[in-house]
């Protein structure tokens, strides 16, 4: 008997997938690999029930003669292992991102006379109206509000994305990159208050009151499921901030980073240039304590953010602070830095992994822009955030869109560089 091969990664099983099975059992035995947590999360299909629940689905199709563990998108483990005579994929696969997934199929089963089938795709309003489901399932607060804790256990770094609104988020959300032969997205959001303030056109100093930042991950949140992680600036009076934790929690952001300065904030990218005071390491414990105290789930998270080395206090006074917070119940440390070199940053995560292994450490390479994500996972880090690339991209370009419309008193000129109305339109999911 002939073995033909398919991947699941789904929570339902729709017409869809009977149809492919169906299709599968003319070919011979059908064998479906069940793509693990972590590998499902890279792939963009993030779960939401257990990888065994996900298994016993398909176990129960009588059309299935065995379900197995995959553990990589690509084929080439169950390759190895299974030898399949054939890999069987909706045609969905033949492009966009996922031809890379068929181009590795078929490279591998070439080897041995092995086939990839396309089968058509099955594209009706109850596949549709399934997937929207599960979509909107990831948007409740009780799925997206734990996905940060779920992302740290199941991935070496987490890649975190400023956004600002719901396009931003929108594109955040939904690009998947195709690099060397891997598919590759953002995991999490960064709602930073430097890029939230200045789409606002207001300086950063905690001018932008919360009822007006909870307006911008509201935006965000309609259209998106992936996590956020939410710059709280200082977090303000404590007895303000417990309000504000209460708030985020319940509208299902994941963490919210606090940093440790006090008066009136200034951006941390100017560093000493302008006045900033730290916060003592008492009154920011204590802060973090009440804080901690007033979350109603164990899924919400409370970063503290050290402001030493921007501040040019010293890698001890660092060290000593994370030390402090991490023991007043913060959940991760963020440690910033404005050097364009990464040494010090590298050297802190070094330093504090000497005794901490398991608190989470972010890191928003601004400045030291050199690192990759594969030296600081060697470092120790969880959570990298670019956190305003978005906007410091978008700026330029509309600037000269701007000043040629204004040079050249009509549009023509510029738009080459435009995105056409349609493609943007399809960016927009409708109900
Ligand atoms: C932000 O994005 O608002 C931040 C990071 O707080 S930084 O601008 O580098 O201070
Ligand atoms: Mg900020």
């Amino acid at each position: 008997m002939k073995k033909v091969y398919t991947c699941f990664c789904t929570d339902v099983i729709h017409e869809g997938h009977l149809n492919l099975i169906s299709q599968a059992k003319k070919y011979g035995d059908v064998i479906v690999g069940i793509l693990t947590d972590e590998a499902m999360i890279r792939f963009n299909r993030f779960p939401t029930i257990s990888f065994e629940e996900r298994m016993n689905l398909v176990r129960e199709l009588s059309d299935v003669s065995e379900v197995v563990v995959q553990e990589d998108i690509l084929y080439n483990q169950v390759v190895r292992d299974i030898r399949p005579d054939y890999i069987i994929h909706g045609d969905n696969w033949c492009e966009g991102p996922l031809r890379t997934l068929r181009d590795n199929a078929e490279v591998l089963l070439q080897e041995y006379g092995g086939q990839v089938i396309d089968v058509p795709y099955t594209y009706s309003e109850e596949v549709k109206r399934i997937d929207q489901q599960i979509k909107e399932k990831l948007s409740m607060p009780e799925y997206r509000r734990k996905r940060l804790r779920q992302l740290l256990r199941l991935s070496p770094i987490v890649k975190t994305m400023e956004v600002h609104s719901g396009l931003t988020g929108l594109l955040v959300e939904k690009t998947v990159v195709e690099n060397h032969g891997e598919l590759d997205q953002f995991d999490a959001m960064w709602i930073s208050s430097l890029c939230d303030s200045t789409a606002k056109g207001k300086p950063d100093i905690e001018l932008v009151d919360m009822t007006s930042r909870f307006r911008t991950i509201d935006d965000v949140m309609e259209v998106t499921t992936k996590p956020i992680i939410f710059d709280g600036d200082t977090g303000g009076l404590i007895e303000h901030f417990v309000y504000t934790v209460r708030t985020l929690e319940r509208m299902g952001v994941s963490a919210v980073i606090i940093e440790d300065k006090t008066g009136l904030k200034r951006n941390s990218l100017f560093g000493t240039e302008v006045e900033q005071t730290q916060d003592s390491i008492e009154h920011f414990c204590e802060k973090i304590r009440a804080g901690k105290r007033i979350q109603l789930t164990d899924d919400f998270m409370i970063i503290a953010r050290i402001e030493s080395l921007i501040l040019e206090r010293g890698m001890e006074d660092a060290l000593t602070r994370a030390e402090a917070y991490a023991a007043a119940g913060a959940d991760g440390i963020m440690i910033h830095s404005r050097k364009k070199n990464p040494a010090e940053i590298l050297e802190f995560c070094d330093q504090f992994r000497e005794t901490d292994r398991e608190t989470p450490i972010v890191v928003v390479p601004s400045s030291f822009n050199s690192v990759t994500e594969e030296e600081l996972i060697r470092h120790g880090v969880n959570i990298v955030i670019y956190a305003n690339q978005l906007t410091r991209s978008a700026f330029p370009a509309m600037e000269q869109t701007v000043k040629d419309i204004l040079k050249y008193h009509r549009a023509q000129e510029v738009d080459d560089r435009l995105m056409p109305i349609k493609d943007i339109l399809t960016l927009i999911d409708e109900l």
